[in-house]
């Protein structure tokens, strides 16, 4: 794939992706080779941590710099900097930066790195006129002070954030309205800082609800009672369905910056607990399932699976429940490990850490929900990690940067159950076999690589009740491709598949209009796909017919903006995909 240094300047220089999507459209092709121009539109987004609170180390063995200086270029590296290379510079898709390889090269090297980017993906700061010499300067003389470090987020600072705004002893006891909860969507409006719900039978916006900046993902808790979503912001908003209107009960903020929440699945601790994983602090916490309480925090930090090194920054990435003990599942990004960590007693804690591999991101069940299948996505791996037993089944290879979302489960008609990925870095579409009952041979290895429209998905997903396989492309650079979808027909996996042209269907006016996350509806008819727009463009929803991929309706509002993430209240309380 083509890097193009200048589209990723744009991207990493915008608040909000989708915004920075949009001007990459318009970016001048020429560039380098290296990482993926949907690779650096994934990952190259601001962080939300404040470079006003981060501690400045100023000083020492640096070049000289002003404090005002000092700020600027603290304020740059947060904005356009930290997402790639870690807020503490330790690497992650981008190299690490700490001052014993910065310094040792000095402020020539870096000035030039950084004018004219590197074929590994560094974007041509000086050369495509996003940052001047002066900048160009500044920041190589930056690199090689200390790098400023954000506040810890503990105990304190969480109770300070924590509010009950419904007791649980005022809350219904029953469910007081006449939703069909198990086929409600809960839909990610990402810029407008909401959640709309949505009534999966009529099609009709029930409400919109105020939540953190950025909001991400969505979970219902175990008994499908309760609705837990998290922004970028670390913000977990608590939302009780059974209410005459379902509305906020309980909010937190669990440090400055996150991306998964879950709550406790196992039989006998339904509801009880829920956990939210930070990307700063590098930590997780567990929180009472009704209140948000924070209950226990558990840090990160620590060695690396591979080098064995110290990483004082590794992000939270997915998390999942347990359906065989009393267990959370959580990925720990930068260190490659994923950590098994039993609920049953939170003051003797156990946790069990299972090495996978280097940087851990999302994944989902088997179908079974044995077995967790996770991207190791710098290293081009699915990690499968046995829940019954507690440990690593298998190391898999497969494409360029594997890129899930929770995946696909179904039965291939030659190789019996599979679960599938998509990539970020290429076209194709690797099914795992996941049976070592019946289908030993298959088991734990790649047994068919289709091929999709392009590079660039970052969601597929199928349903138990369909014969169908959708895969997006929504960070393809190509127009026709990321406003698309791939369809593949389940029972002739070697015929080519069909491209569904979403986004024109939704009839949308100008706009990136990228066609992302694939949702079914309970009963596993009807396929949910969001056409996401820019903050100030038209966005939609599209349903789709999952027999006749016709058009069955368009969801087009207002308040309807920039939708991505879809949870259909049922899937993803009993994780169906
Ligand atoms: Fe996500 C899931 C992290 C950008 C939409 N995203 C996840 C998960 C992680 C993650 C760790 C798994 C959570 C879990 O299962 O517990 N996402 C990140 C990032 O670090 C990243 C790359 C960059 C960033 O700055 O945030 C990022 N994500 C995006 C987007 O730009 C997307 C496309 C649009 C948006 O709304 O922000 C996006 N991420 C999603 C969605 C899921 C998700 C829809 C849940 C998929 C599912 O089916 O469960």
């Amino acid at each position: 794939m083509n890097h193009e240094p200048r589209m990723a300047v744009r991207l990493l220089a915008c608040s909000a992706l989708a915004l920075a999507i949009q001007s990459a459209m318009a970016a001048d092709p020429s560039g380098h080779p290296g990482t993926g121009k949907s690779e650096m539109a994934y990952q190259g987004a601001p962080v939300a941590a404040q470079p006003a609170d981060a501690k400045d180390l100023i000083g020492g063995d640096g070049p000289p710099m002003t404090t005002a200086e000092f700020d600027k270029a603290k304020q740059i590296f947060f904005e356009r900097c930290a997402g790639c290379h870690g807020v503490l510079r330790k690497g992650a898709t981008g190299k690490p930066l700490t001052t014993d390889i910065t310094r040792q090269r000095g402020t020539d090297f870096r000035k030039t790195f950084i004018n004219y980017g590197s074929p590994m993906g560094m974007p041509n700061w000086g050369t495509s006129g996003q940052l001047t010499d002066k900048d160009i300067d500044m920041m190589a003389r930056y690199l090689q002070h200390e790098p400023p470090q954000p506040p810890e987020f503990g105990m304190k600072e969480m109770k300070a954030t924590w509010k009950v705004l419904v007791p649980a002893a005022e809350r219904p006891t029953k469910q007081m309205n006449k939703l069909n909860l198990s086929n409600l969507f809960s839909v990610t409006l990402r810029d407008a800082g909401k959640i709309a719900l949505i009534d999966g039978d009529t099609k009709e916006i029930i409400s919109t609800i105020d939540t953190g900046y950025a909001v991400h993902i969505s979970r219902g808790s175990a008994s499908g009672r309760y609705l837990y979503v998290i922004g970028r912001d670390a913000q977990i908003n608590l939302i009780d369905l059974w209410m005459a209107e379902p509305k906020n009960v309980a909010v937190i903020k669990v440090g400055l910056e996150a991306r998964s929440v879950e709550t406790s699945k196992y039989k006998g601790w339904e509801d009880k607990y829920a956990i939210a994983g930070t990307y700063w602090p590098p930590q997780f916490v567990i929180m009472n399932g009704d209140t948000l309480e924070p209950l226990k925090i558990v840090s990160t930090r620590g060695m690396t699976v591979d080098t064995q090194e110290y990483h004082p920054e590794p992000r939270v990435a997915a998390i999942v429940a347990s359906h065989e003990h009393p267990e959370f599942i959580v990925n720990v990004k930068e260190t490659g490990k994923v950590v098994l960590v039993n609920y049953e007693d939170l003051n003797s804690l156990k946790l069990s850490e299972i090495g996978a591999a280097p940087f851990l991101h999302d994944g989902g069940w088997d179908s079974t929900h044995r077995y967790f299948m996770t991207a190791a996505n710098k290293s081009n791996k699915i990690a499968v990690v046995d829940s019954k037993e507690d440990k690593l089944t298998a190391l898999v290879e497969v494409g360029n940067i594997p890129h899930p979302g929770r995946g696909a489960n179904f039965v291939d008609p030659k190789f019996g159950p599979v679960w599938a990925t998509s990539h970020l870095g290429d076209a194709t579409v690797q099914l795992i076999g996941t049976d070592p009952e019946k289908h030993k041979d298959s088991a734990w290895k790649v047994v068919r690589k289709l091929e999709g429209l392009g590079g660039g998905s970052l969601f597929i997903k199928t349903h138990p009740k369909s014969r169908h396989l959708y895969v997006d492309t929504a960070l393809n650079p190509a127009e026709g491709i990321s406003q698309a979808i791939a369809v593949f027909d389940i029972d002739k996996l070697d015929a080519a598949p069909q491209k569904l042209d979403v986004a024109a269907m939704a009839e949308l006016g100008e706009g990136p209009k990228r066609v992302v996350q694939p949702e079914y509806n309970k009963a596993g008819d009807e396929v949910w796909f969001s056409v996401w727009n820019g903050k100030d463009q038209k966005s939609a929803l599209v349903v789709v017919d999952d027999k006749t991929l016709k058009v069955k309706k368009v969801i087009k509002d207002d308040r309807l903006i920039t939708p991505t993430g879809k949870f259909n209240l049922y899937n993803t309380q009993h994780d169906v995909y």
